[in-house]
């Protein structure tokens, strides 16, 4: 066994985003660059900084990614450097393949000290896509603040990495093999996610129906979700066959942009806009944390999918007891607080990123989490998780019998309906994005009080969380002004994005008036966003006299 040791310099440019480091994949393939980032990482465990546990001896390392260009050969380095770093055991997934949410069970089940996520998530893939890597902690969720920040602190003055010299594993062939003296052991990735998905919800009502007149169609998007799917809702629930579209992953998503929207999951758009429609759709994205949501002729925004899967949580076997508490993301709308409200719950308000909800759901405070960026999840696992929604969503509909349609609509008259549309504007230059970003701060303080039209602005920040359990603080979050009617604008720069900036404006209004819950989303919320081309300056700003996407 020959343990080499190679001299680096540091890279500038690895903190993590929102959501772990993404690069290019000719970023992530200069020599070292891969490597500096791991052994950042292995370095962390062992110092101890930032509340990392402070060893890798002896212990668990989970490793999987969502398929993409270079998952493999970035799986092989990984292995060998852990194995150098004293890692008694590695579990992998078959192909080096786990979707994070599916990482996120492995390594709470297995009690790994944490996992490496390979993915970038939505964005593209291919040899000029992006790749990414993330560490998750011991809960199964992705690295606290604090954490991410001592793994970048390391990457700025780190001087050697090191590796066994040794041949790659055989990563399709399940079972145990030594690589020195670490057993890697190549597992499923299904199986583990399967039974954690079987303990939480009614399989037999959920086959009934689907074995019956109801007809779903769940699109992967050749992404990493193909496989689960195919034997969650085909193979296991007895869905047609070709239920599940897209489902064979592709290391370029077969030249696509795996984000379940609207815009970029038009197959299943097609699908379920079209005439002869299914009962149900769903889409998931890259690395299957993500989930869109759709009825016949029906889309869900996520914000009200989460307040509709709290509101009929009851209904599924592994909530029948009641919610702690829920949480979501700041920007994400406020249909979830209403239904927390009546239930009596808590509802906590969180900065964008499934990290921040990793405390609350350790200390248990909350049982369902969501973002509006198509993210829902719970505490059976410390990720968002596409599958499980969906499985939520079909157990609902299983009980309930109703339409997806008329389960949303019912919603509405209960709590009242917050319209909701967020705009994307993408490869936005640099120093535009921060003169708009600088622009409404410098006038934040002069506008509460101020009347736009019929909206008065009842106030203006920027968010700053602190978190209840740990006490650290986390600012400059996004802006946000608020009406006195309700309505709120949300504006802030994307943290995952890999060329120039992505700007994202949220818009918010709410209406419990019954007759006026079915107008146009765009046009309901037209107040708002002419208030934030006035402020913002939008337009002049990005170059561009619309968003890239909507949703
Ligand atoms: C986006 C979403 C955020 C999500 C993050 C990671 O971040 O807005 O809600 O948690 O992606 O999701 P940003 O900084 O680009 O707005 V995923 O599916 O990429 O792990
Ligand atoms: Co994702």
């Amino acid at each position: 066994m020959n343990i080499l040791t190679i001299a680096t310099t540091p890279f500038s440019d690895q903190k993590p985003g929102t959501s772990g480091l993404r690069k290019s994949v000719p970023d992530f393939q200069k020599p070292h660059y891969l490597e500096n980032f791991v052994q950042s990482i292995f370095d962390t465990i062992t110092s101890g900084a930032g509340g990392a546990i402070g060893n890798c001896t002896g212990q668990t390392l989970v490793v999987g990614g969502d398929g993409r260009y270079y998952n493999r050969p970035a799986s092989q380095i990984i292995l060998k450097m852990a194995a150098a770093a004293g890692f008694a055991q590695v579990k992998i997934g078959k192909g080096g393949i786990l979707s994070t949410p599916a990482a996120s069970c492995v390594i709470r089940k297995y009690q790994a000290i944490g996992g490496i996520i390979l993915s970038a998530s939505h964005n593209p893939g291919g040899p000029d896509g992006d790749f990414g890597i993330k560490y998750n902690t011991g809960n199964g969720g992705p690295a606290p603040e604090k954490v991410t920040e001592a793994i970048y602190a390391r990457t700025k003055n780190i001087d050697k990495y090191q590796m066994l010299e040794a041949a790659d594993i055989d990563l399709d062939r399940l079972g145990k093999t030594m690589l020195g003296p670490m057993l890697v052991e190549v597992i499923d990735s299904v199986t583990d996610y399967q039974e954690l998905m079987e303990s939480l919800f009614d399989f037999d009502r959920i086959q009934t129906m689907l074995k019956g007149n109801f007809r779903l169609a769940m699109d992967s998007m050749h992404a990493v979700t193909g496989p689960y799917a195919t034997a969650i809702f085909e193979q296991r629930l007895g869905a047609a066959k070709g239920s599940v579209m897209n489902g064979v992953p592709l290391e370029d998503f077969g030249k696509g942009h795996p984000d379940p929207n609207l815009v970029y999951a038009h197959d299943l758009v097609k699908v379920l806009f079209g005439s002869n429609a299914p009962d149900f759709g769903a889409a998931s994205d890259g690395d299957g944390d993500r989930n869109m949501i759709l009825g016949r002729n029906f889309f869900v925004t996520p914000s009200d999918s989460l307040a509709i899967l709290a509101a009929n949580a009851k209904l599924v076997p592994a909530y029948k007891d009641g919610l702690a508490g829920i949480a979501r993301s700041m920007p994400t709308s406020q249909a979830a607080d209403r239904v927390a409200a009546k239930l009596g719950i808590d509802c906590y308000e969180t900065p964008t990123g499934w990290k921040f909800f990793g405390n609350l759901m350790d200390a248990g405070k909350v049982t369902l989490c969501g973002e509006e960026s198509f993210g829902t999840g719970s505490n059976h696992i410390r990720e968002k998780d596409g599958l499980w929604a969906v499985l939520f969503w079909l157990n609902i509909l299983a009980v309930r019998g109703e339409s997806v349609e008329q389960i949303v609509k019912e919603h509405w008259r209960t709590y009242g309906r917050n319209y909701y549309s967020r705009h994307d504007y993408e490869g936005v230059a640099v120093d535009r994005a921060n003169d708009l970003v600088a622009k409404v701060q410098g006038a934040m303080p002069t506008l509460p009080g101020k009347k736009f039209g019929s909206y008065e602005v009842a106030y203006a920040d920027d968010f700053s969380y602190t978190d209840s359990i740990d006490g650290s603080v986390s600012t400059k979050q996004g802006m946000r002004i608020g009406f006195v009617d309700g309505s709120r604008i949300v504006m802030r720069l994307s943290g995952t994005g890999t060329q120039g900036a992505t700007l994202r404006a949220y818009f918010e209004s709410f209406t419990d008036d019954v007759n006026q819950q079915n107008i146009e989303v765009q046009q309901a919320l037209a107040g708002p966003m002419s208030i934030a081309e006035e402020l913002a300056q939008i337009k002049s700003h990005t170059g561009m006299d619309k968003p890239t996407v909507i949703t």
